[in-house]
C-alpha cells in the first residue's frame, strides 16, 4: 500500500515529553497500518511520492483508545438485578444467592455460537462508535474448558473481523461455576488444567483472576498465578475492589501487566505496584453503578509513580457502559484525574496495561496507524463533555473504519 498524508492536525500524540504531547499543526505519514512519520507539517520530509493525502483542516487528532478492561463476552442481561439493586438489595447478597456472576454464566452456557458473537460484535462496535481501536476482552462467563473456550474463541474472531486490535485475557476465575459449589480449590486445580490446551489453542493473552470476599482467596489466586507463569503467561488481577485482600502485592511478586479496580488498595499495595511497574487500570463505571463511595488512593498511586489507565470493565452485571468517552469524564469527576491524566489513561498506559506500549497506545512513528479525529477545539473537551462522542472520525491500522458498520 501507498503512503498516506494526514495534514494539518492538532495532534494530542500523548509521547512523554510534553503535556498531551501537543503538535499544533501536525501531520501523520501512514505507511499500511504503520506510522511512518509523526511531527509538525510545517516538517514534513521531502519526496514522499504521491500517495493519498487528507488535509483535517486543524481537526483534533488523538490515539485510538485503549480499552483494556472489558466482559465483551455473554449472554443476556441483568436489568433485573439492577432493580434488586434499587430496592435495597447488594451486589454481594445477589452473588450470594445465585445471581449475579453465575446468572450470567447460565445465559452464556445456553446462548449458541451465533447469537454469542452476534452480541459481542455489536458491543464491539458500539466500543469503537466512541473512538476504542484496542479492546481487551475477557472470559469469565463460561466457567468450565469448552465455554471458556467458546468465549476466547469469539473474542478471537472479533479481533479478526474488525480493524480494531484485540487482547484475550482468561479470567476462568471470576466466580465458582455451580458444578464446583463448595470446592473452590478443585475448581483452580481444573483451571490450571485447561490453561495449557487454551493456550496451545492461541486463545490466551493473559491470565486474570477476581481475588476478593465473592471471588478467591489469595492462595487460590497464588496457584493460578503460578500456572500462568509455567506457561510464560501474564497476569492481571481484580484486585481490592470489594474489599482489601493485599491482592496486588500478590500480583506485584508476578509482575502483573496490572492491577483493576482498586478501591480497597493499601499503601503497602500502592508501593508493591511501583515496585513491580503494574499499571493501576481504574474503572469508573463500576464505581458509578455499584454506587461505591470509597475512592482508589490517586493521590498515592500518583506519588509513587504508578501509570493510571482507566476502562469501560464492560459488563452485565457491575458496568454496562460502552463508552470510553464517557469513561473520561468520570475518571475526572469522580477520582479526580486531570483530563490529560484521563487521556493518557485510555490511551498509552492502557497500552501498557496489555504489555501493548511498545506498539500502540500514542502517535509516534513505528507504532500502529490508530487514532480518533474529534469534534473538538482541545483534547480537554474529551473529558469535559459527557453522555455524547464528539468522534469524527476513526482510523484502525491504517485504514478508516465505518463507523455505522465498524
Ligand atoms: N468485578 C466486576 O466488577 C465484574 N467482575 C468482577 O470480578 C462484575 C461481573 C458481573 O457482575 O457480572
Ligand atoms: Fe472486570
Amino acid at each position: 500500500m501507498a503512503l498516506t498524508l494526514w495534514r494539518h492536525a492538532r495532534l494530542a500524540t500523548m509521547t512523554a515529553d510534553r503535556p498531551w504531547g501537543w503538535i499544533d499543526d501536525g501531520a501523520l505519514l501512514v505507511d499500511s497500518d504503520t506510522l511512518r512519520w509523526v511531527g509538525p507539517d510545517a516538517e514534513l520530509p521531502a519526496g514522499l511520492g504521491d500517495g493519498a493525502e487528507h488535509d483535517l483542516g486543524g481537526a483534533v487528532v488523538t490515539p485510538g483508545l485503549v480499552d483494556c478492561h472489558t466482559h465483551l463476552v455473554y449472554g443476556g442481561q441483568r436489568a433485573r438485578e439492577f432493580e434488586l439493586r434499587l430496592q435495597g438489595a447488594s451486589y454481594e447478597e445477589i452473588a450470594r444467592a445465585g445471581g449475579g456472576i453465575r446468572s450470567t454464566v447460565a445465559a452464556t452456557r445456553a446462548a449458541g455460537d451465533g447469537a454469542l458473537f452476534t452480541l459481542a460484535r455489536a458491543r464491539l462496535q458500539a466500543l469503537m462508535a466512541g473512538g476504542v481501536t484496542t479492546v481487551e476482552i475477557k472470559s469469565g462467563y463460561g466457567l468450565s474448558l469448552e465455554h471458556e473456550a467458546r468465549c476466547l474463541r469469539v473474542a478471537r474472531q472479533l479481533g479478526r473481523e474488525h480493524a480494531a486490535t484485540v487482547r484475550t485475557t482468561c479470567l476462568a476465575a471470576h466466580a465458582l461455576p455451580p458444578e464446583f459449589d463448595g470446592r473452590p480449590d478443585e475448581y483452580i486445580d481444573a483451571i490450571v488444567e485447561w490453561l495449557p490446551a487454551l493456550q496451545a489453542e492461541g486463545l490466551v493473552d493473559a491470565v486474570d483472576a477476581f481475588c476478593d470476599t465473592i471471588g478467591f482467596t489469595l492462595a487460590q489466586t497464588r496457584r493460578l498465578f503460578d500456572a500462568a507463569r509455567r506457561l510464560g503467561l501474564p497476569v492481571k488481577l481484580h484486585a481490592e475492589q470489594l474489599s482489601d485482600q493485599d491482592g496486588a502485592r500478590l500480583a506485584s511478586e508476578y509482575a502483573a501487566l496490572s492491577c483493576d479496580h482498586l478501591e480497597h488498595l493499601s499503601p503497602a499495595g500502592v508501593q508493591a505496584m511501583a515496585a513491580a511497574g503494574s499499571v493501576a487500570v481504574l474503572l469508573p463505571g463500576a464505581y458509578y453503578f455499584l454506587r461505591e463511595t470509597r475512592l482508589p488512593p490517586v493521590p498515592a498511586l500518583r506519588e509513587a509513580g504508578v501509570p493510571i489507565a482507566i476502562a469501560t470493565d464492560h459488563n452485565p452485571g457491575s458496568s454496562p457502559t460502552l463508552s470510553m468517552p464517557l469513561m473520561l469524564s468520570m475518571a475526572c469527576t469522580f477520582f479526580r484525574l486531570t483530563p490529560e491524566e484521563a487521556l493518557r489513561g485510555a490511551t498509552l498506559n492502557g497500552a501498557r496495561a496489555l504489555g501493548l506500549a511498545r506498539t500502540h497506545g500514542s502517535l509516534e512513528a513505528g507504532k500502529r496507524a490508530d487514532f480518533a479525529v474529534w469534534n473538538v477545539a482541545h483534547p480537554n473537551e474529551l473529558a469535559y463533555e459527557f453522555g455524547g462522542s464528539a468522534l469524527r472520525r476513526l482510523v484502525a491500522g491504517g485504514l478508516p473504519v465505518d463507523l455505522h458498520e465498524s
